[in-house]
């Protein structure tokens, strides 16, 4: 039976895991929940994760959500070619590498989305927000580059785990305008990543959704988007001088919460 993997091409969590099944040749269908982003109801996207948050994956009678666990599947699951390193400390660091860009760097990205594309904040108050977030961009760069060091990938000596977990992350900042300098060791290693064709193919993906973008902002307005602002991502918004922004969501319900689980 195929895999499905439930998505949006923009979802860095979903680009991991479609990015570690093609590196590992597993054939698989790509689903978007309907209406994804509207917080309303797709029955069998709902069975499968009743967060309501993409990716999910459907393997047979196995259904399972969150992009982390989804990785420890797979990797379990089809060994071959292994996305983790060898050795206990070389696999704990892939695995912080994941987590610092699942919860450090995501918010910045989805930040932006939330002031360029859903127009959240205009004028000097968007302007605020933006600097705040390409200070902390810049920030993680720094982390990142020792982490790189001299190697070829953060993986170690070949491509994984650690280098799918960025890539998505940093293909995207770029696109907000907020990436690392094109001729810096980070910038080098985004050319060698994006060559390898798992990463081209997820990534075209996410450039050619984007001109669906366009008009998000009239959708949250009227009401038919309620963006998700939960834990690292509504912290974010705060910390980042937005808290003016989540309190208008609120007032005007275009926002929400995680879904509780029944
Ligand atoms: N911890 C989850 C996070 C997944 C997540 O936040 N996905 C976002 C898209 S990037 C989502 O589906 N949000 C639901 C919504 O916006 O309605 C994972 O690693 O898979």
């Amino acid at each position: 039976m195929t895999v499905i993997v439930y998505e949006h091409p923009l979802s860095p969590y979903a680009q991991k895991v479609k990015i570690a099944l093609d590196e590992k040749n597993i054939p698989y269908a790509t689903k978007m929940p309907v209406a994804i982003g509207s917080g309303q109801a797709d029955t069998e996207f709902l069975k499968a994760n009743p967060r309501g948050e993409v990716p999910a994956l459907i393997d047979g009678d196995t259904q399972l959500f969150d992009s982390t666990i989804i990785l420890e599947y797979i990797e379990d699951r089809w060994p071959a070619p292994p996305m983790l390193p060898d050795g206990a400390a070389a696999r704990a660091r892939a695995r912080t590498i994941e987590e610092v860009m699942d919860s450090t760097f995501e918010p910045i990205n989805w930040g932006l989305g939330e002031i360029r594309w859903f127009k959240r904040a205009e004028g000097e108050r968007a302007r605020a927000i933006e600097a705040r977030a390409a200070a902390q961009a810049r920030g993680i760069y720094a982390w990142l580059t020792r982490q790189l060091g001299d190697a070829e990938w953060f993986n170690g000596p070949r491509f994984g785990w650690a280098d799918l977990s960025v890539i998505p992350y940093l293909n995207g900042a770029r696109g907000l305008g907020v990436g690392p300098d094109p001729k810096s060791a980070l910038g080098h290693w985004i050319d060698r990543v994006n060559a390898r064709p798992s990463v081209a193919k997820a990534a075209q993906a996410a450039a050619d959704s984007i001109s669906g973008m366009e008009n998000v902002n009239d959708a949250v307005k009227s009401g038919v988007f309620k963006r998700e602002y939960r834990d690292h991502r509504l912290e974010w918004m705060i910390r980042s001088g937005g808290v003016d922004v989540v309190l208008e969501g609120l007032k005007h319900d275009n926002i929400r919460f995680s879904n509780e689980l029944s």
